[in-house]
């Protein structure tokens, strides 16, 4: 009985069910055809923004001191939550890509990507050069400033149909810059406009960071006016009334821009062939990813254009150590197979900060950079823990190719700074104890000791941010989207002891003495307190560890920095008591030699050469 009564209400149960099925199955199909004019809605409120921002003359911004404040600006816009999507592009094999423009290498010095010397007579100047700039300029400035470059993309690339102009964003591509050099800056405008279809390409907006270069004062603007009669007024010049750093100058670059989408590009770049549309593209789909082009490298010295990844079809992503230097690695299978193409774009946990694409809307929804963060460093990991833990995302897009010049050096100070630890520590401190979780703040801290305490300002606004926007936590952030970092950098076991490591009875200090990995054998020198090269870390798992470096005695012998092994663990003990440095795999203990390098040689526990004892340095408290 009961059998039976259970399978006629069953019987009921899935009538129903097909019922509401038949009714609503039209709903769903009438919600799929509604995305284009989703779209349309979408664009409509893009250009009432647009239309908001004032418009500034260009040359003329000196009274444009003041930048509003994006945070009080979008204060009550809660938009960034909302998921609308838009159009999406296709692969069609076999058919071209309809923004695939018809492109002819050319002949001429550094054509097609091509390597360019500076003759003998050139070499003084070219050396001068690249002390000024970090870059060879005499070389540089052989090229043409519209040069043609190898297609660098997946072959793949070629037959993606993206949605047409009227669906897609218009761009602002913000260039920010300081002292940079003339043909390396100016050869990145006319990249960006040459290799960028006109009706997506609003504007350039040129940000100088208060540069005293005479280059880059009136026969700049004059080239620009000039550039600018052939090319619809494209480039926009503005100018900081004092130096600001990159982070705040990016910035005040987007809110200098008025197109949908901002595209931050380092000033001395060359975008490769549809570059732009593919990185709209996804922007235009899903307003809250941050769409992030793959980058290329060009020579600092010969300016020869090449992918840095080798192969176009091994995809890489953004990742971290737990000091937070930025890392690399390949895409784990887990996100390739998300795909269906090769040439699909992928998510990443973080992107290099220099060349990336964004809603301009959304960037302030976020509250831009953290307005704490100066000068330079972390601001890629603040977008980034900012954007996935509040509900976007970040994705690498392999068809979209950007070429960057890798400087040989950083040939800029900071300007005025007044902060007691490096500024990119005080910045990774901001980011760390908004985004990352207490479990994971230790970790920082493990690796980087000695700025624990720092006073790193107000974080109000920015904890505030986090609450009101219900944003996930560091933990699910790495699970589901970093989750290769607990493979390639496994967390930190804490320390036993960190600090300088100073002879129990003498006044030298073990001393990396610059040495770096694969180098000549580390060893003491006068103690400095200062860290640095003197700054050691021993953990409770027995790995020494230097900056992101390890220690170790390969041969038994002296001590070398080396790549820490992917596990945390060493061979390496302390004894406070007795002050012995000890190796377990040999058995033999730390002493200076008479040549001032570190060895290790047979353990005398009452050898004061074999004594040594650890201090902690704050460079900051004292
Ligand atoms: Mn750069």
């Amino acid at each position: 009985m009961m059998r039976v009564r259970f399978r006629k209400s069953l019987l009921i149960k899935l009538g129903i069910l097909t019922l509401v099925l038949l009714f609503t199955i039209p709903y769903f199909m009438s919600k799929l055809d509604d995305s284009s004019k989703q779209d349309s809605l979408k664009r409509r409120s893009w250009n009432k923004l647009a239309s908001d921002v004032k418009e500034m003359f260009p040359f003329n911004d000196a009274k444009k001191n003041v930048m509003p404040n994006p945070l009080e600006r979008h204060a009550n816009d809660s938009s960034a939550t909302q998921k609308v999507y838009g159009p999406r592009a296709e692969l069609k094999k076999g058919v071209l890509g309809n923004y695939e423009p018809d492109y002819k290498i050319a002949h001429g010095p550094g054509e097609g990507g091509q390597p360019v010397f500076a003759s003998m007579e050139e070499k003084a100047a070219a050396d001068q050069s690249v002390r000024e700039f970090g870059f060879n300029m005499v070389v540089s400035d052989k090229i043409s400033l519209d040069r043609t470059i190898p297609d660098t993309r997946m072959d793949e690339c070629k037959y993606w149909n993206y949605p047409t102009l009227k669906e897609l964003p218009t761009a602002s591509v913000i260039l920010v810059f300081h002292n940079e050099g003339w043909s390396t800056l100016i050869r990145t405008v006319h990249s960006v406009v040459n290799m960028s279809p006109p009706e997506l390409l609003k504007e350039v907006v040129m940000v100088d960071d208060f540069s005293d270069k005479a280059h880059l004062k009136e026969p700049m603007e004059k080239y620009i006016a000039e550039y600018n009669k052939k090319h619809n007024n494209v480039v926009k010049l503005y100018r900081n009334p004092e130096r600001m750093g990159l982070i705040r100058t990016r910035t005040r670059g987007a809110e200098l821009s008025t197109a949908d989408v901002i595209i931050f590009l380092d000033a001395h770049c060359e975008p490769n062939r549809n570059w732009l549309v593919p990185l709209l593209a996804r922007i235009a789909y899903d307003r809250t990813i941050m769409a992030v082009p793959i980058v290329d490298g060009i020579n600092w010295d010969n300016f020869a254009y090449a992918s840095v990844y080798g192969a176009a079809t091994a995809h890489h992503r953004g990742i971290f150590e737990w000091g937070f230097l930025y890392k690399e690695s390949q895409v784990p299978q887990k996100e390739l197979s998300r795909r269906q193409h090769n040439s699909e774009p992928y998510r990443s946990p973080t992107h290099a900060g220099g060349l990336f694409a964004m809603d301009r809307k959304y960037f302030f929804e976020l509250g831009a950079y953290d307005e704490g963060l100066q000068i330079w460093g972390g601001e890629n990991f603040e977008l980034s823990f900012k954007i996935w833990q509040c509900g976007g995302s970040v994705e690498w897009v392999p068809c979209s190719h950007v070429g960057h010049v890798y400087r040989n050096h950083m040939p800029y100070g900071f300007g005025k700074v007044d902060v007691k630890i490096p500024v990119i520590l005080l910045n990774y401190m901001r980011v760390v104890e908004v985004w990352l979780d207490d479990d994971f703040k230790e970790y920082f801290y493990t690796r980087e000791p000695s700025v624990r305490g720092y006073p790193i300002g107000d974080l109000s606004k920015q904890l505030q941010f986090k609450k009101d926007h219900n944003c996930k936590s560091f933990r699910w952030f790495m699970d589901n989207i970093a989750y290769e970092v607990y493979d390639k950098f496994p967390i930190l076991p804490p320390n036993k002891a960190w600090g300088e490591v100073k002879q129990k009875k003498g006044m030298l200090c073990w001393d990396t003495l610059g040495q770096s990995v694969g180098g000549g054998p580390i060893g003491v020198s006068h103690c400095h307190h200062y860290g640095g090269n003197q700054m050691f870390r021993l953990n409770t798992k027995g790995q020494i560890g230097v900056g992101e470096r390890c220690i170790t005695a390969p041969g038994g012998d002296t001590l070398h920095m080396s790549f820490c092994a992917t596990e945390p663990t060493g061979p390496w003990e302390w004894d406070e008591t007795s002050g012995l440095f000890r190796n377990r795999d040999y058995q033999k203990c730390v002493e200076a030699g008479h040549d001032n390098k570190l060895h290790l040689v047979r353990c005398e526990p009452d050898k004061s050469a074999q004594m040594w004892i650890i201090n902690e340095i704050k460079t900051w408290d004292r």
